[in-house]
């Protein structure tokens, strides 16, 4: 009885074991983006649209302090959405590439000009750096998040202060002013170049992918995120896709 216990207790703990080692495997799976040289690529272009009857208007802030400077409003800039429905300041990514070109070298820039974040949107890439700048008279704050986790938390007291920092996790970066609750901008931190932040009239291009087929996805501050299905991108041809939102 004793023994046969103690190989049932062997058998167990065994089993545990080889449970805990599948999960770290499984944990370390999240595979890493690899560069590599990229001729005769393809594009994606297209647009983002509002796909609904009346796309919702803009909000409007109210600020709480420098009145003075900046206004006692302040656009939100979350739906910046024109006549034809098409939509500024969504992100349009490839989701499921694993390898292609390397990101470009230029720093991203979160500035603070009349107590709002420009750009309001913009992309950047993980392991490059952002220039975080005040272009304004008046204490700012910066104080960003990735999931809720604070990645940097910087006081620019002066006109002209400016902080560098390296972009060392991807994810959506929300940043927030300490001092002016009203404040906040998104840094779209890409693991990978095929990101892109659409225009005024909606429109994106991503550009010097491998030929091959590619889940797409859309991200909006206000509608959040959605899929423009699998793209196949043929050597050296432009595909179309469009991010319907609503
Ligand atoms: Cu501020």
């Amino acid at each position: 009885m004793k023994k046969l216990f103690i190989v049932l207790l062997a058998l167990a703990v065994s089993f545990a074991f080889t449970q805990a080692t599948d999960a770290k495997k499984k944990k370390k799976k999240k595979s890493k983006y690899k560069v590599m040289e990229v001729t005769n690529g393809g594009s994606i272009s297209g647009k983002a649209l509002f796909d609904g009857a009346t796309p919702p208007k803009d909000e409007t802030k109210t600020l709480t302090s420098e009145q003075s400077l900046c206004g006692d409003t302040l656009p939100a800039e979350k739906y910046l959405i024109n006549a034809n429905k098409e939509i500024k300041n969504a992100v349009v990514y490839l989701s499921d590439i694993k390898e292609g070109k390397a990101a470009p070298k230029e720093k991203a820039l979160v500035d603070n000009v009349m107590c709002a974040f420009v750009p309001h949107v913009s992309v950047g890439y993980k392991g490059n750096e952002v220039d975080i700048k005040n272009s304004d008279p008046v204490f700012h704050n910066v104080h960003s998040y990735i999931k809720g986790k604070t990645t940097y938390n910087l006081g620019l007291p002066d006109q002209g202060s400016m902080v560098t920092k390296k972009m060392k996790r991807d994810g959506i970066m929300e940043v927030k002013c300490d001092s002016h609750p009203w404040m906040l901008g998104y840094v779209f931190i890409s693991q990978h170049p095929y990101a892109a932040a659409t225009n005024e009239s909606g429109d994106f291009t991503i550009s010097d992918i491998p030929a091959g087929s590619y889940e797409v996805k859309a991200w909006h501050e206000g509608f959040g995120e959605v899929s423009l299905g699998k793209i196949t991108v043929a050597a050296g041809q432009a595909a179309t896709a469009t991010a319907k939102f609503k």
